[in-house]
């Protein structure tokens, strides 16, 4: 038996975590992370999980997680803190056999609760589940500057927003070559927001949040960190560009990405090349 704070998917989290503080994403208490745990994890910190704290409404319905175990970030706990104090600002929730609740079973300490993107996390982690046949498993969600900045002065438009970014670094259409979506400014929290963005995640690894930031999903806590880190640069890219001119004289075209798509051996979906 392991310590939880010792399991190596903690320490993942953690590190994590703290990364995406330090680049300057998680001012306050913004953004959210939550891990699917596998069941071998599972099995390895089961003897310090409290099973026995009451029920209480997800908000939303995911029977497709019934039964899982999560790692989530606190409400209103902050990044910054995680390192430091992680059993107070981060917890494991158990969903249960109706996907309709979750018990947290441990961390959280003192009457806290998990992110206040619960039903947004657990129901893109449904879709990203079914989609990928299990292999997705991190959801994160961040207050990335860049990003937010372009949502005020690009059209929110998915083949806008995947171009653009596309354009800013050769390797964007190999990181993410599905493209990104556009979420329309929402209301953050509730089930609304919840089901545009499992929409969108059908489709693509990355929603952008207009005027409030990045989500996103990946395998594993590497990839998902280095798809938001992605996203972000691309868009500090473009920030500055446009800052200087507001006509690039030159940039990456539809053909070069076709070129690029042939040696590094992904699809491009056409409607972003014309
Ligand atoms: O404060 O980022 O979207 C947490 C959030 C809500
Ligand atoms: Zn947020």
């Amino acid at each position: 038996m392991m310590k939880v704070l010792e399991a190596g998917f903690m320490k993942g989290f953690i590190h994590m975590a703290d990364q995406g503080f330090l680049q300057g994403w998680h001012e306050r208490n913004g953004g959210n992370l939550t891990y699917r745990i596998k069941e071998e994890e599972v099995e390895e910190i089961k003897e310090e999980l409290d099973l026995t704290g009451e029920w209480h409404p997800i908000g939303t319905t995911v029977k497709g997680l019934a039964g899982e175990y999560f790692v989530a970030t606190g409400s209103g706990k902050y990044f910054s803190n995680v390192l430091s104090n992680p059993k107070d600002s981060l917890g494991i929730v158990l969903v249960d056999e109706n996907g309709e609740n979750y018990k947290i079973c441990w961390g959280l300490e003192n009457g806290a609760r998990p992110t206040s993107e619960l039903p947004s996390h657990l129901m893109n982690h449904e879709v990203k589940k079914e989609i990928t046949g299990g292999e997705h498993r991190v959801i994160y969600h961040c207050h990335a500057t860049n990003v937010i900045a372009l949502t005020f002065v690009l059209p929110l438009k998915d083949e806008v927003f995947t171009r653009q970014l596309w354009e800013m670094a050769t390797e964007c259409p190999v990181v993410f070559p599905d493209g990104v979506g556009v979420v329309p400014w929402m209301v953050p929290g509730g089930r609304d927001i919840a089901v545009a963005t499992s929409k969108l995640m059908k489709k693509y690894d990355v929603a952008i949040w207009a005027h409030h930031g990045i989500f996103c999903s990946g395998k594993d806590f590497d990839l998902t960190f280095g798809l938001a880190h992605t996203v972000e640069k691309s868009a500090e890219i473009l920030v500055k560009v446009l800052s200087m001119s507001p006509v690039k004289l030159q940039t990456i075209t539809s053909d070069n990405f076709r070129d690029l798509a042939k040696d590094f051996k992904v699809t491009l979906p056409e409607e972003f090349l014309n």
